[in-house]
């Protein structure tokens, strides 16, 4: 074999030894660089006659042809290399399910508020909702708590340290109660001009759901829990329908239609008579025993009258409900706590 072949030959083991184009680069300049093999013999033709030049020229050039032809081999055989190693790094295989986001959905206790809203609606209940930060004025003394009740004390009610120029004690609603009395005032206001000519005002039909607070906290109570009060007032409206209205209620939510009522009597200084409603299911885990659910009683005269009614032609009844404790009972969970610890691995089951 002659030098030039033995030199092809170098660069051809040379360049298929390089890994990388850095190293093929290098390996190229060893022999067609400025201090090439190939750029070695060519700069040794000067010394040669014409005809020499001609017959060694021809033959360095070949052989810097067939270094070229391996070089440009190499490259694309490194660049195809280069490609298919991308390719496999970032293959996606297209056939797989996506990658989903868990999907999200509501709270229980909101799902539970949406229920009554809806069951109300159907029966003509507007929804209102209201401020959380409420006057003394609308908490109590609006709803016939005399000055000393047990309620207003802070043991029981978290007031607000609110530097009002009126003096007036601000607390976080212990009830959504104060938000019928707004409603009241509101929807007595709209149909003033009604009243004084001593027409008939349109009824009062609202459900007022939302968060409430109480100083509290254990299995079944929680500082921040859940109130839904209704409120059906008009001329002629008996405690005969709120028994309607809160039995067609509670057979709905619950899906039972056996499902058995009492009204226990009892005391709220905002209704008179006042009835605890306790509710029985036939079947299923809780089957045959009695199990309070709401509070009601048919709107006290002075509660009639602060929300600026003449309690001798308006009379009515009003409930007031736990939605948090009918959520509970809905899907039979014991501690009230779950609701509010953010757990997602509990609260995913109602999604
Ligand atoms: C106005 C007039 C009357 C609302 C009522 C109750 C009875 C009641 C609570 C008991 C525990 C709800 O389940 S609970 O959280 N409430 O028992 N509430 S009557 O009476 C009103 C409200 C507003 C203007």
């Amino acid at each position: 074999m002659n030098e030039l072949d033995s030199i092809v030959d170098s660069a051809r083991s040379a360049f298929a030894a390089a890994l990388t184009p850095a190293e093929l680069e290098n390996a190229k300049a060893q022999f067609t660089g400025k201090t090439g093999r190939i750029t070695e013999l060519m700069k040794g033709m000067a010394a040669l006659s014409v005809d020499e030049k001609k017959t060694r020229g021809a033959a360095i050039n070949l052989a810097k042809q067939a270094i070229e032809a391996a070089l440009n081999a190499r490259r694309q055989a490194l660049a195809d290399a280069e490609l298919e190693s991308q390719l496999q790094a970032e293959s996606l295989d297209v056939t797989l399910p996506g990658r989903m986001r868990e999907p999200g959905g509501l709270h229980p206790v909101s799902l539970t508020l949406e229920r009554i809203e809806l069951i109300f609606a159907s029966m003509g209940f507007e929804v209102a909702d209201g401020p959380e930060i409420e006057s003394d004025w609308h908490s109590f003394t609006s709803l016939n708590n005399p000055p000393n009740h047990p309620a207003r004390s802070m043991q029981d009610t978290f007031y607000v340290d609110i530097q009002g120029d009126d003096g007036i004690a601000y607390n976080l609603r212990p009830h959504t109660s104060p938000m019928q009395v707004r409603y009241a005032h509101v929807h007595v206001k709209k149909h003033a001009e009604t009243l004084k000519a001593g027409g008939a005002m349109p009824e009062i039909r609202v459900i007022c759901p939302g968060r409430t607070y109480r100083v509290d906290s254990d299995a079944t109570h929680s500082p921040m829990f859940h109130q839904c009060e209704g409120l059906w007032l008009g001329e002629n409206i008996s405690f005969k329908d709120l028994k309607v209205v809160f039995t067609d209620f509670c057979r709905t939510f619950f899906e039972s239609d056996d499902l058995a009522l009492r009204f226990r009597p009892s005391f709220f200084p905002f209704t008179e008579p006042s009835a605890e409603i306790d509710i029985q299911f036939q079947s299923g885990p809780l089957a045959g025993r009695w199990l309070e659910v709401a509070g009601s009683g048919q709107v006290h005269p002075t509660v009639v009258r602060n929300m600026g009614l003449d309690p001798e032609k308006y009379i009515g009844f009003a409930f007031g409900m736990g939605p948090d404790r009918l959520t509970m009972l809905r899907y039979g969970v014991n501690d009230l706590r779950l609701f509010f610890d953010g757990d997602i691995r509990f609260l995913r089951q109602f999604r």
